[in-house]
């Protein structure tokens, strides 16, 4: 391509070159570069057009036939008056966090006459919906637009949590990219991430380092807030995240998993143990109280009982609540906190709230109106919402097309995230009998573990044995009776040997010695203290060699969570080059002959792409040739066809 690029230059046919011609015209390169890109697009293209989509997970094409608009705010107090969103808005909490620091921000927040809101659209309420699937393009349209409408939101919550994994396993794109160019078009609204303790963003434990070194390169590319959790609220586990968000400098939000219906006599999770857990955080250091309600199954009554204790012990500690509104009671329980001295809690933009999502916004703002303020504005969030319902269509292939709450989850106790995933796998298969089989040996998988607090990862590990009992048509009897005969799934082993912590209570008992005699160890004390840490140095070197000096330290950060992932990534960003480039509709459908996309692959250079045809297969090689039009010029591709 170079030879072509130099052959075709108008310089070289007009004969008038010089020795240094080619170091004088770096132009030769960037065209042969953007040639190089626009080519491996087209193999994209041409893939999806011969073999359809390889997104796992995806039903079905998009609803959405033409570009979604982005809607226009208009003033509240008048609506003829359309707001400026051509740059970003000045106005936040941001620019006071940025000045005078976390501490100063939290007294700020926890002075705010009010309770105010955290929107998840971008983080939660898509990873709850739609699968995580949504891309950045798709947040990158509304961010300049919402760093308008939400000016007064605590935060948006947009990152880490699955969308991690998810952005590059499944929609072959830079999380860390991502979050650069969100933060460049809204730079005055906090940014949340969700962080899994010592987990980092992944499902199992990392060693310490591995964890501040993410850290510290999440703060640096933008995040403010980091929501600390751990899965079976393990506190040596939550303090490896805490004191990595501590030394990076971040807003550490601390976090309770709230698990189950606390007012139910006997519950092995009541006030009494929330309370003494509040009090261990807050003996660790935090800026902020997270109560992290990932199944919604914390009810108005209770809310009520467990804010206002922690509120009455504690008056400056700022309370952040989460809910999912899967039983339909979100609002209601939301409006408890909210009166009962919680700060913030988390909403959704309307199209993209409710069932295994956060509450809807605008429902929030309304059901406090008059009796607290939230800081915003009901009209933007509606307005917003205009082009969150059109992403609903877009995404429609992701849907797992719940039909309304499901108030079962107070029995099985089901995370928002991992509800809707089980729901759609049981429908692949016709929901009926196989969805109620599931639910209840959900339920009895949890008690058999000991009753364990259910968030990811440990909500997979219940998830896998109540599968496991469905398909091995197994009674909790029987798991009881045969442990030590079943070969059960990885992450129920995983789970007894420790690597997930140790549960509130221990482990039962003789059940675990019983599932890992001969398999498995029994760790004693955090699974961290037992890995080496990583040399993050050689790492680096490792992935330079493999990869090229393009390597950063959001690359080792990558692959320290997932090596795996990171490099199937790399091969596909080889293959097809930068995908996020790609309008979502022509990421997951193919064009029809004769549609023409627009594809911006850098500011001031769009590739304006045809469909023109594609060939009948080739027998001899299995390939068919796919015919484009490339910015008026004709290209081939030849594509496998693995149908
Ligand atoms: C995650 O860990 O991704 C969650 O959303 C847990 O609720
Ligand atoms: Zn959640």
């Amino acid at each position: 391509p170079f030879l072509l690029a130099l052959l075709t230059h108008p310089v070289f046919i007009s004969g008038d070159c010089w020795t240094t011609f080619i170091d004088d015209t770096p132009s030769l390169f960037e065209m042969v570069s953007s040639k190089n890109r626009a080519q491996k697009l087209l193999a994209y293209l041409g893939d999806l057009c011969v073999n359809g989509s390889s997104i796992k997970g995806q039903i079905g094409f998009p609803k959405l036939s033409k570009e979604a608009e982005i809607p226009i705010l208009h003033y509240p107090k008048d609506s003829n008056k359309i707001i400026d969103v051509s740059s970003p808005s000045i106005n936040g909490l941001r620019p006071y966090l940025l000045k005078y620091g976390p501490e100063a921000f939290a007294r700020k927040v926890r002075e705010f006459d009010g309770c105010m809101i955290m929107d998840t659209t971008w983080r939660d309420a898509h990873q709850s919906l739609l699968a995580t699937r949504v891309r950045t393009v798709d947040l990158l349209n509304i961010a300049s637009t919402t760093s308008h409408a939400l000016e007064n939101a605590f935060a948006l919550e947009c990152w880490g949590g699955a969308t991690f994994d998810v952005a590059m396993r499944f929609l072959y794109e830079s999380p860390w990219d991502r979050l650069k160019e969100m933060r460049k078009l809204v730079p005055n609204i906090p940014f949340q991430m969700l962080l899994r303790g010592a987990n980092g963003v992944a499902y199992s434990s990392l060693p310490d380092n591995a964890i501040d070194h993410f850290v510290k390169q999440a703060k640096d590319n933008g995040i403010d807030i980091f929501r600390v959790f751990d899965a079976l609220n393990d506190l040596e586990q939550l303090k490896v995240g805490v004191d990595a968000v501590k030394k990076a400098g971040g807003v550490v939000e601390a976090t309770i998993c709230y698990s189950g219906d606390m007012l139910i006599p006997g519950k092995k999770y009541n006030l009494e143990y929330y309370l003494e857990t509040v009090d261990k955080i807050v003996a660790m250091g935090t800026h902020f109280l997270g109560i992290k309600d990932m199944a919604g199954t914390l009810k108005p009554k209770a809310a009520k009982l467990l804010i206002g204790s922690i509120r009455s012990k504690y008056p400056n500690l700022p309370i952040h609540v989460h809910t999912h509104d899967s039983a339909g009671t979100g609002v209601s329980t939301y409006t408890a906190c909210a009166l009962s001295g919680a700060d913030v809690v988390d909403c959704a933009i309307n199209s993209m709230s409710g069932l295994t999502s956060q509450p809807s916004m605008s429902a929030f703002i309304n059901a406090l109106d008059g009796e607290l303020n939230t800081g915003i504005e009901e009209s933007f969030a509606r307005e917003l919402d205009s082009y969150w319902a059109e992403m609903r269509l877009l995404y429609s292939c992701f849907e797992a097309d719940l039909k309304g709450p499901d108030p079962e989850v107070y029995k099985h106790e089901i995370p928002g995230g991992q509800l809707t995933n089980l729901i759609f796998q049981a429908q692949q298969v016709g929901l009926g009998e196989q969805w109620e089989e599931t639910k209840k040996a959900y339920e009895q998988a949890n008690l058999l573990l000991g009753d364990v607090v259910k968030v990811t990862p440990t909500s997979k590990v219940v998830g896998d044995l109540a599968q496991f009992m469905v398909s091995n048509k197994l009674t909790a009897e029987d798991v009881e009776k045969l442990a030590s005969e079943l070969d059960f799934p990885d992450s129920v082993l995983d789970f007894f040997e420790g690597l997930m912590g140790t549960p509130y209570g221990g482990f039962p008992e003789p059940l675990r010695t019983n599932i890992i005699k001969g398999k498995r160890r029994k760790l004693k004390g955090r699974p961290g203290l037992e890995l080496e840490p990583f040399n993050l140095e050689e790492i680096k070197e490792d992935l330079i060699a493999r990869f090229g000096n393009g390597i950063t330290e959001d690359d080792v950060a990558s692959y320290n969570m997932y090596p795996k992932v990171f490099e199937q990534y790399r091969k596909i960003l080889e293959q097809y080059g930068d995908l996020s480039v790609l309008p979502t509709r022509s990421f997951l459908a193919p064009p029809k002959i004769g549609e023409e996309i627009n594809v911006q692959i850098e500011m001031g250079k769009t590739l304006i792409i045809k469909l023109l045809a594609i060939s009948d297969l080739s027998p001899s090689k299995g390939t068919r040739e796919v015919y484009f039009e490339l910015n008026g010029e004709m290209r081939k591709v030849t594509i496998e066809d693995k149908t």
